[in-house]
């Protein structure tokens, strides 16, 4: 699946980026586009950031940092690339003022007709991603024939007490969620990445990673051209059927031990033909593990407790195995299917091997869509709640204030002048 990716606002943009570092290694060890551009192009081509803090452009690796891909938005009046200074409000308006930057620097740049789809990617709680992402969403996807999805990427567990980030990451869900053309709207939670005791700052580098990291292989199954990596192919057409709505991405991947080549080994073995049954028990278990893990680190969480069972309310989910040749086989894709059946019961079904690429691990990527009733909806739903609740908060505060400085004033006014 080829992709033209936007990011917006200081997050979003650094994702992009790292789907850019992403991009170049597949094309280095692959030697597949998962963006748009020829052959000759940089990988670089159909990714794109959004901004309006220069300050924030100048972080970015990958994404060349000239007009025909870093767009600087609100040079021109009040906010003079100083950023939206968390009023999402600005950022909203700044990408409304600066549609037609936008809109010829992709047009002209990017490469869209070759585009399967275009992903638009920002955080929530600050200003400048969470106001323009929704603006962005829809003007692409009234000037482009293509679906179009929205990554949003929610805030820390210790921001949930900041009124401006709940406010944001509230009114920017509404925005995207309900009131935007997105086709479908990636969930990613920054709170699900944190591992131990790590300093938040040294966490980015890391979360941006294993986000772009997730969506690899899904990229890459259905560009191999090679026989030899082509199992059930997954394609850009059966992923482009399932992204709907509100949706999950997980990945889980384990090292498989190495086949023995030694020579008691091939004595005793038959030289890989034909497996011990206790091989292939092994390795279904081993799948097993791997396909619950890449459950439990989808990237918003999203489960239902029902009589006991965990399990997913989602119109549509999908799952790729991704393994050295003598993985993928039959029994596994089988289990994977099963599993899913009975994790999100009545879900349509999507699965594909991919084979040969990789020699020592397996993974599992997992896209729930469509998600319904579970963790992930109350999580929104907190969000709303809890910003209206401290908006009110705030505003009773500052009336409270304004009221004791009035008051103040009127003694004050007993004072001569000076
Ligand atoms: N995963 C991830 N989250 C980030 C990153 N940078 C910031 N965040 C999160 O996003 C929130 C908003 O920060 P930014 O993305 O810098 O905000 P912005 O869109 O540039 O908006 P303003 O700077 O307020 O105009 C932060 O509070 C963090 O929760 C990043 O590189 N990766
Ligand atoms: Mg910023």
């Amino acid at each position: 699946m080829k992709l033209v990716v936007v990011g917006a606002g200081q997050g979003g943009s650094n994702i992009a980026d790292e789907f850019v570092a992403l991009g170049k290694w597949v094309w280095k060890n692959r030697h597949i586009r998962i963006f748009t551009g020829e052959e000759g192009d940089p990988v670089s081509q159909g990714v794109f950031a959004v901004n309006l803090g220069a300050g924030d452009l100048y972080g970015l690796n990958h994404i060349p940092q000239t007009e025909d891909h870093t767009i600087l938005l609100g040079t021109t009046d009040e906010f003079r690339g100083r950023g939206a200074g968390k009023v999402n409000a600005d950022g909203a308006e700044q990408a409304r003022r600066g549609a037609s930057k936008i809109l010829s620097t992709i047009r002209d740049h990017g490469n869209v007709a070759k585009a399967d789809a275009i992903l638009v990617i920002a955080t929530t709680a600050g200003g400048t991603g969470s106001g323009s992402v929704g603006v962005i969403v829809d003007l692409l996807k009234e000037s482009f024939q293509k679906p179009v999805y929205a990554m949003l990427v929610l805030p820390f567990e210790n921001q949930y007490n900041d009124p401006d980030s709940m406010v944001n990451t509230a009114t920017c869900l509404k925005r995207v969620m309900e009131n935007s053309q997105a086709d479908a709207v990636f969930l990613v939670d920054n709170q699900k990445f944190v591992r131990g005791n790590q300093t938040m700052g040294a966490n980015y580098a890391k979360i941006n990673r294993q986000i772009a990291d997730s969506f690899m292989d899904i990229l890459c199954v259905g560009e191999e051209t090679e026989r030899r990596y082509i199992g059930e192919v997954l394609d850009a057409n059966d992923l482009i059927r399932i992204l709907h709505g509100p949706t999950a991405i997980g990945i889980s991947n384990a090292p498989i031990p190495k086949k023995s080549t030694s020579f008691m080994g091939r004595l005793l073995g038959d030289g890989g033909k034909s497996k011990h049954f206790s091989e292939s028990k092994t390795q279904i278990e081993r799948a097993h593990n791997v396909l619950h893990q890449a459950l439990a680190e989808l990237s918003i969480d999203c489960e239902l407790r029902e009589n006991g069972h965990i399990i997913y309310d989602a119109q549509h989910v999908l799952g790729l195995f991704s393994g050295p040749e003598h993985e993928a086989t039959e029994e596994i894709v089988e289990m994977m299917d099963n599993t899913l059946a009975e994790r999100v019961p009545g879900a349509g079904r999507r699965k594909g091997t991919y084979p040969g690429r990789t020699s020592d691990t397996i993974s599992f990527t997992v896209i729930i869509s469509n998600l319904g009733r579970g963790a992930a909806m109350n999580r929104v739903e907190t969000f709303y709640n809890d910003a209206l609740k401290m908006m009110n908060q705030v505003q009773h505060s500052r009336k409270g204030r304004a009221r004791r400085w009035e008051a103040a004033s009127k003694t004050a006014a007993g004072l001569p002048d000076l």
